[in-house]
């Protein structure tokens, strides 16, 4: 046991030394790797190799679920991944409390514990980090907040470069015939996904822009407690070109643009307080069928499952998750906070009722920790809510079987 830990000792020491001699030689602060202590996949590196405490999860530099940190939008535009944590630190759309900014921050801090006993998912039977995808955290898209309109444009061009970027892994053959899956993009190229970090709900417009010019038209899961599909007289009165396009009118855009596939997508959780009737009829017309949060007392969690895979069948589909879909008692840190939501249990169990859909990517936005308690609720629940999803993802590989 000693002879170990002097031996570990010593290499520490060797490869401490070697990396400052690499830093002073070639006076290159890119070249830097300061979470490499991190392995890919999830190792304990020192000391005390394979044990889980090894690699304390209180200890480090955050990344979501400590995976190793890529600069994918820096120096490592090589570096090709199948699933990237990504970060929008947007909040500029924002109309109650602002925040959502430091979101990303947050719950990479509250996803620190998710591989604390090796990630596996008991209900859904795997463990998406060891499940063979190459998975890693790029950061957060630079992104000003003294102006909305290049700041959408940053996101947009942001996660469109990654997203066109070759996968890590091949997307496999079909388990019964045999035969190489075929890619479910409009493109017909297999793209790696991408789970943003928002950011306000704003943030859904430019990605869906960046969805668009590998998907086409896309359908849409999304919970929220709001509908988000507002005209812009509606909601913040448009006083400005810039000013119309917020958190509350972004899917309006989305739809106006052609993004969202018309029928096949759906509102979850929605419990918000309406100008009026016109607000559905508007809905209706942006495309999306809704489900009240309240049909959770009825239907319960399977119904809502049922209602989902009913509208969004096989095809491929967008998925987002506004925080404020689970209720403040479980989740109180965010931007406009409604009461009667959903249990963060709740929304996991439909989140996990989603397994084989094709979800090419998703986010979850206005997470804003300043309003979270000490407790860290809900950049936690954020976190969690998106093991389900990295889980759903790793289980079913973007790809059809050839006709
Ligand atoms: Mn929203």
């Amino acid at each position: 046991m000693h002879l170990l830990t002097r031996s570990s000792l010593v290499v520490a020491v060797v490869i401490a030394a070697t990396a400052a001699v690499h830093a002073h030689g070639e006076h290159d602060h890119d070249m830097q790797m300061p979470l490499d202590y991190v392995k890919f996949p999830y190792q304990a590196v020192y000391p005390g190799d394979n044990e889980v405490t090894a690699d304390s999860v209180f200890s480090g530099i955050a990344t979501f679920a400590k995976l190793p940190w890529v600069q994918c939008l820096g120096k490592d535009k090589t570096v090709p991944f199948d699933i990237a944590f990504l970060g929008a630190p947007f909040d500029t759309g924002t109309s109650y409390r602002p925040g959502a900014r430091f979101g990303p921050a947050g719950i990479r801090a509250g996803s620190r514990r998710l591989t604390l006993y090796g990630g596996y998912n008991v209900p859904l039977t795997v463990n998406p980090f060891l499940a063979g995808l190459k998975l890693v955290d790029c950061g957060d898209i630079p992104v000003t907040p003294y102006d909305n309109k290049f700041a959408i444009k940053q996101i947009e061009d942001g996660h469109k470069e990654l997203l066109h970027r070759p996968t890590f892994s091949a997307l496999g053959n079909d388990t019964i015939t045999g035969k190489p899956l075929v890619p479910i993009s409009a493109d017909g190229k297999h793209h790696p996904r991408i789970i943003t970090l928002g950011g306000d709900h704003t943030i859904v417009l430019p990605l869906l822009r960046s969805i668009y010019s590998a998907y086409g038209q896309i359908s849409v899961i999304h919970f929220d407690s709001h509908l988000d599909t507002w005209k812009p007289e509606v909601f913040g009165g448009a006083p400005s070109e810039q000013a119309a396009i917020n958190h509350g009118t972004y899917f309006y855009w989305a739809s106006q643009e052609g993004l969202i596939k018309n029928g096949s997508s759906i509102h979850g959780a929605i419990r918000t307080t309406l100008s009026g009737p016109a607000d559905y009829a508007n809905d209706d017309a942006s495309g999306f069928q809704r489900i009240e949060a309240r049909e959770i007392d009825t239907i319960g969690t399977d119904g809502i499952i049922k209602k989902i895979r009913e509208t969004v069948g096989d095809k491929p589909v967008y998925l987002s998750i506004d925080i404020d879909s689970i209720d403040p008692a479980f989740a109180p840190a965010t931007g406009t906070p409604e009461t009667g939501g959903w249990s963060t249990r709740e929304l996991r169990t439909i989140l996990r009722g989603l397994d084989g859909l094709h979800i090419v990517s998703a986010d979850i936005v206005e997470v804003a920790p300043a309003y979270d308690t000490n407790a860290e609720l809900t950049t936690m629940a954020a976190a969690d809510v998106l093991y389900e999803v990295l889980s759903v993802m790793a289980k079913t590989p973007l790809g059809k079987a050839a006709e």
